[in-house]
């Protein structure tokens, strides 16, 4: 029986994509990779140990942090400290970018932002969380990179990829030509490639937001809504809901079998609630390479301008065609 391919072979492999690379992009992606390893064991064993529950402390949104949240947090922070192919990280769960100063790392040409357990209110429920990240090439030619290098725009990414911690732990990741999945083998405690060449149906038929701001949604949110729930045998309506709490698992699921996720502006989210920089970028442009689309209603999610590090979004993300419909109602009232 043939060996699975690994995620480090797969890396390496694709490095040849890459004319001019040394390895630092392939090295930064395998350091997530064991930050993933990491972050899964403590995921998958959070009702044993004592590592459920608040943290008693908040992040720069004023929410509540989850031990885990800070666990898999250092985790990922330390991995890129070792590997020395990041000179700043931003998180979800620090206020200011963090700049790594080792000697090994202030010159490291990446930047990585990262959500570092998306969802995580969900840990204690046992329901499916994940890990975001988004990768840019610091544009500054010397000196301390600066948070010009950060504030970068979402075309401007040089990878991006997300790690799905479920029935199963995915890591799923685009450098720009093509996404393709691996699925963690505890048995030999390795990625192997499991869905190379991932693309998102045109079409789908499963829609995903939490109907419970309906209220506060803006009027064409609320038309695509009933849009829908409609009866038409021909479109496949009434389509099903299926909304976890989880960008990460929502959107998983819309890859694989199609289907669209709406976090729309609302009364409680006046700019969105998604984060531009380190969800909606990211989750954007793995879309994209998947054949999908992704926008804030309006705009292309991947040429807003980013003027803040922790800046929301609204976003429509998924099958293209669903997307396109929200956006026309959306646009028409
Ligand atoms: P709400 C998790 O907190 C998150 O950032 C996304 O993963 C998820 O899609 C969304 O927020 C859920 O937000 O307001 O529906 O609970």
């Amino acid at each position: 029986m043939k060996a699975a391919k690994t995620l480090g072979q797969f890396i390496i492999e694709k490095q040849t994509d890459f004319p001019y690379a040394k390895g630092e992009l392939s090295r930064l992606l395998c350091d997530l990779g064991i930050a993933a390893k990491n972050v899964n064991r403590e995921v998958n064993k959070a009702g044993l140990a004592n590592i459920i529950g608040d943290a008693g402390s908040v992040n720069i949104q004023g929410e509540g942090q989850k031990k885990l949240d800070i666990y898999a947090n250092e985790q990922f922070l330390a991995a890129l400290q070792c590997g020395g192919e990041c000179c700043i990280l931003v998180s979800e769960e620090n206020d200011d970018y963090i700049y790594i100063d080792s000697e090994l790392s202030k010159n490291a040409k990446y930047i990585v932002a990262i959500d570092p357990l998306d969802g995580s209110s969900n840990i204690d429920v046992n329901v499916s969380v994940g890990t975001i990240f988004s990768i840019f090439r610091r544009k500054s030619v010397n000196g301390r990179a600066t948070i010009t290098d950060v504030l970068q725009k979402g075309v401007d990414q040089v990878a991006a990829g997300y790690i799905i911690y479920g029935s199963s732990t995915m890591l799923v990741y685009t450098t720009g030509k093509g996404v393709n999945g691996f699925t963690l083998d505890p048995s030999i405690g390795e990625f192997c490639l499991s869905h190379p060449d991932m693309k998102i149906p045109v079409d789908g038929n499963i829609y995903s937001i939490n109907e419970g701001y309906y209220r506060h949604f803006p009027e064409g949110i609320k038309k695509y809504i009933k849009y829908c729930q409609e009866e038409d045998v021909k479109t496949q309506r009434p389509y099903t809901l299926r909304y976890t709490g989880s960008m990460v698992a929502d959107l998983h699921r819309s890859l694989i079998k199609g289907g669209i996720f709406i976090y729309p502006i609302s009364a409680q989210a006046p700019k969105g609630k998604l984060r531009l920089v380190y969800e909606c970028n990211p989750m954007a442009f793995i879309v994209e390479q998947a054949g999908g689309e992704a926008s804030n209603g309006y705009s292309r999610i991947m040429e807003l301008a980013v003027e803040e590090m922790h800046q929301r979004s609204a976003i429509i993300i998924g099958s293209t065609n669903m997307v396109l419909k929200a956006e026309e109602l959306l646009q028409k009232y």
